[in-house]
């Protein structure tokens, strides 16, 4: 496995500042040499550059709109030329509005190579909002609207083709913090949507196995992890932390399984948020989730059934 680790030091999507300190956390914490023991050959490409956070307020329903296609259109051209060498991505965030670059690039990759293509969007917020129902204007709060098709042109457009993925090839897993108009519009796309109720009524291994039904032989899995994703008591280090998360065993049984499909190929880490985390309690615990996504509990049961 050729890992490329890319970092995006930005919090221009963000509400709260600090994220854009990610990247170096997640390198102090070890990311590379957790890969490394699970035989990952990795290249860390640097960090991808940008403009600064102009901390101004929105315009037109987004804030920051200049900066956050900026950023993205420097990581779109940093993943793409990973993954089109055929080496794997994981962005090291950075606040969530990466994943409109990075996973426009992937997009656009799997398009080009006819391979079918599935985003597994892990986190406490649905991140559907729209400049004409965002309660902040955040940009974070956003990325998956605009990759499925709504959003500034500039952005939606990024992959090549509108949308960049089509609703049926999202899965949404974790989410306790969704706006009114969120769920609107997420019902009205038909966005598969494992909400945290869900999670608790039918346990987190039977939604992880609908959310990974149906998977093609050559099918590209891009996940997203938001640190928010994981109950706010064990992941302090994030800027819009959530009560009534997963626990550390639930948040590492969906990345186990994620390693058992075999089929991982690009990872964006982020949200993380090192001004406010606590003796680096939550870039360990991203480090260790890694570790399980690439398949630190396989062939350790000797009766496997
Ligand atoms: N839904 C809210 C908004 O759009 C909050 C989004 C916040 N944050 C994230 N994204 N961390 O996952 O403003
Ligand atoms: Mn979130
Ligand atoms: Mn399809
Ligand atoms: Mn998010």
């Amino acid at each position: 496995m050729d890992v490329s680790l890319i970092g995006v030091p930005t919090d221009v999507g963000a509400s709260v500042v600090g994220c854009r300190l990610g990247p170096g956390a997640l390198r102090l914490a070890g990311i590379q040499e957790a890969l490394e023991r699970f035989g990952a050959d990795v290249k860390d490409c640097g960090d991808v550059s940008g403009p600064v956070n102009p901390m101004a307020p929105p315009v037109d329903g987004y804030r920051h709109l200049p900066e956050v296609i900026k950023w993205n259109e420097a990581l779109f051209d940093a993943v793409y030329g990973e993954v089109s060498v055929g080496r794997m991505p994981i962005m090291l965030g950075g606040d969530h509005c990466l994943a409109i670059g990075s996973v426009s690039a992937v997009a656009r990759y799997c398009r080009e190579q006819g391979r079918p293509m599935r985003l597994l969007w892990f986190d406490a917020h649905a991140d559907y909002n729209t400049a004409s129902i965002t309660p902040s204007g955040n940009m974070h709060g956003m990325p998956v609207a605009v990759l499925t098709g709504h959003g500034p042109q500039e952005l939606v457009e990024l992959s090549g083709e509108v949308p960049a993925l089509a609703p049926h090839h999202v899965r949404e897993i974790g989410l306790r913090d969704v706006d009114l108009g969120e769920k609107r519009l997420l019902h009205e796309q038909q966005i598969e949507v494992f909400d945290m109720r869900y999670l608790d009524e039918v346990g987190v291994r039977e939604a992880m196995r609908m959310a990974l039904d149906d998977l093609e032989p050559d099918t590209h899995l891009h996940v997203s992890l938001d640190l928010d994703f994981l109950d706010d008591t064990i992941a302090p280090g994030v800027g819009t932390p959530v009560r009534g998360g997963p626990t550390y065993r639930e948040a590492h049984l969906c990345m186990e399984m994620i390693a058992d499909t075999g089929r991982l190929g690009s990872l964006d880490i982020v949200e993380l948020n090192p001004a406010l985390d606590v003796k680096s309690e939550t870039a360990h615990l991203a480090v260790d989730l890694v570790e399980s996504l690439f398949g630190k509990s396989t062939l350790l049961r000797v009766h496997q059934r």
